[in-house]
């Protein structure tokens, strides 16, 4: 694979880790000789607002300037959310699935606290292949974090947290001590990890082609501008794809299952 997609995504991963102490430990406990270097990532996926300056256009040009190629959308209405993933013609390369939320079906108090938000953020950033692995571009108040959390975990996640993957996935399919994704998950659950139950611990089956679950995010320390707060972070994905007529493994999401995904950086639970 190309050495700038390769760094990129290392990039990606560092800072991804720097705010998700479990990551290194699930790779250990996964990976066949423990040392976590077997371990292939499905995909990442990122968060955003869809207003001009950010939305996911932003983010994929860096994607598409590597031969990423748009595949698919998904909407989801309950959270007010639009998606799109991207794939690589190298199949090697984790896909990416990048969502924005529809800032204009939010309260003006909401909207109003996302527009100072993203007014702070310097254009030169967005810009770089670097915007990837970014994180918080701006200086929130957890007054306004809260502010934000009673109307979308999403969008007080996003203001917390701004633009770094907020997971990554283990692809069940190369792993070579499991086959199925219920064996991933006894063996997450026994080594004291939290997994996300929305809906079951395993979102989709064999008939929609993708069968994922997660962890719960970790648990880590925001400096706010008024205060500190311990808030989720990151979590870690499991997905196990299944082959189409063709043969090749279907590469696609599926809105029914991310949009309990989305859900394992919920704040109760
Ligand atoms: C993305 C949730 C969706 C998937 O694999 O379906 C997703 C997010 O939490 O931002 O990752
Ligand atoms: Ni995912």
């Amino acid at each position: 694979m190309s050495t700038q997609v390769k760094s990129l995504f290392e990039n990606i991963w560092e800072n991804y880790i720097q705010v998700t102490p479990s990551a290194k430990n699930i790779h250990q406990l996964l990976g066949a000789d423990n040392s976590g270097h077997d371990v292939i990532n499905d995909h990442v996926a990122y968060r955003t607002f869809n207003l001009e300056k950010v939305n996911i256009e932003k983010l994929a040009q860096h994607l598409l300037n590597l031969g990423y190629k748009e595949c698919g959308e998904y909407h989801f209405e309950a959270k007010k959310l639009y998606a799109k993933h991207f794939e690589h013609a190298d199949t090697n390369l984790p896909k990416v699935f990048i969502s924005e939320l529809l800032v204009e079906e939010f309260s003006a108090q909401a909207q109003q606290i996302i527009r100072k938000l993203v007014a702070q953020i310097d254009e030169q950033v967005i810009a770089e292949p670097s915007f990837l692995y970014a994180g918080k571009q701006w200086q929130v108040s957890f007054e306004d974090y809260q502010t934000l959390l009673a109307e979308s975990e999403y969008a007080a996640w996003l203001a917390a947290w701004g633009y770094r993957a907020n997971h990554f996935t283990v692809s069940v399919n190369h792993l070579v001590n499991f086959e199925h994704l219920e064996d991933v998950n006894t063996a997450l659950k026994d080594a004291g990890f939290s997994l996300n139950t929305t809906g079951g611990e395993i979102k989709g089956d064999q008939s929609v082609k993708l069968e994922q679950s997660s962890t719960m995010a970790d648990k880590v320390t925001v400096e706010f501008s008024d205060t500190a707060a311990e808030i989720p972070s990151c979590f870690y994905e499991f997905a196990k794809r299944y082959p189409l007529a063709n043969g090749e493994l279907y590469s696609g999401f599926v809105a029914a299952s991310a949009d309990k995904i989305f859900e394992s950086t919920n704040v109760a639970a």
